[in-house]
């Protein structure tokens, strides 16, 4: 099947990026700029005006599902031997389906404030302040993950699996209010891990545009919103 991510360099639409990679099925990426995220072409894609969204299908048969959590079950269930997440139906199943929770309503909603204090007060005046409870919230979600970390070297403890790709799509963005190393020294150690994977490798070279230092066997196409067909 067609299989179509649209993403916005730095955001946590590169968590399916990894999953799309580590699944090695043909896929394509579309470019999507901030600017393009609210206008109406994208709109169309995905009325909330955020990624990440797939397309699956070509059109006009095609469909577009969005939302991390909705995207890398899709992917995982696709095809189960890929190991992305746990087989439906286990106890390993279910806390990944805890984490993908967690992650989805703890962690990445922690941040939104941070990046825009005008969606939770219009007092301009009191931007610093929702960005100062947006760090203690943050700070809060990722030492719950910090000390789950120091007993487990990926988030489903022994193997890597598409949470790990969702946790480090986000970590990354800690680094612009807090110290991560010092203040969570085991999200620091598997952000390194992950930086290092060679599938993260290519991913984040993709999503910056650059050529990746390994080169994908699954991703067929780099496109983008404005020149799509
Ligand atoms: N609930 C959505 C949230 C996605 C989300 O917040 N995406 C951000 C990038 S990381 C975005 O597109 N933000 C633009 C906006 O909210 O206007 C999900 O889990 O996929």
């Amino acid at each position: 099947m067609d299989t179509l991510l649209f993403y916005t360099p730095g955001t946590c639409a590169l968590a399916c990026m990894i999953a799309l990679e580590t699944l090695g099925d043909p896929y394509s990426v579309c470019l999507v700029t901030k600017e393009e995220r609210r206008g109406d072409r994208f709109k169309q894609v995905n009325p909330r005006g955020q990624v990440p969204a797939i397309r699956l299908g070509s059109p006009p048969d095609s469909r577009v599902l969005a939302e991390v959590n909705a995207i890398l079950e899709h992917l995982a269930d696709r095809k189960p031997e890929a190991e992305l997440l746990p087989r439906h139906g286990t106890w390993e199943r279910d806390v990944a389906n805890q984490w993908l929770s967690s992650l989805g309503t703890g962690l990445h909603p922690a941040f939104w404030p941070f990046y825009n204090p005008q969606r939770y007060t219009t007092d301009e005046a009191a931007h610093e302040g929702v960005k100062a409870a947006a760090v203690i919230a943050i700070r809060r979600e990722l030492r719950i993950v910090d000390d789950h970390l120091e007993k487990n070297e990926y988030v489903l403890g022994k193997s890597l699996s598409a949470l790990d790709g969702y946790l480090f799509s986000m970590a990354r963005w800690g680094a612009d209010m807090l110290d991560t190393p010092s203040e969570l020294p085991h999200v620091f150690r598997h952000q390194k891990m992950m930086t290092a994977h060679p599938i993260v490798r290519r991913c984040t070279a993709v999503e910056r545009g650059r050529e990746p230092p390994t080169p994908s066997t699954a991703l067929v196409a780099r496109l983008e919103l404005a020149t799509l067909p």
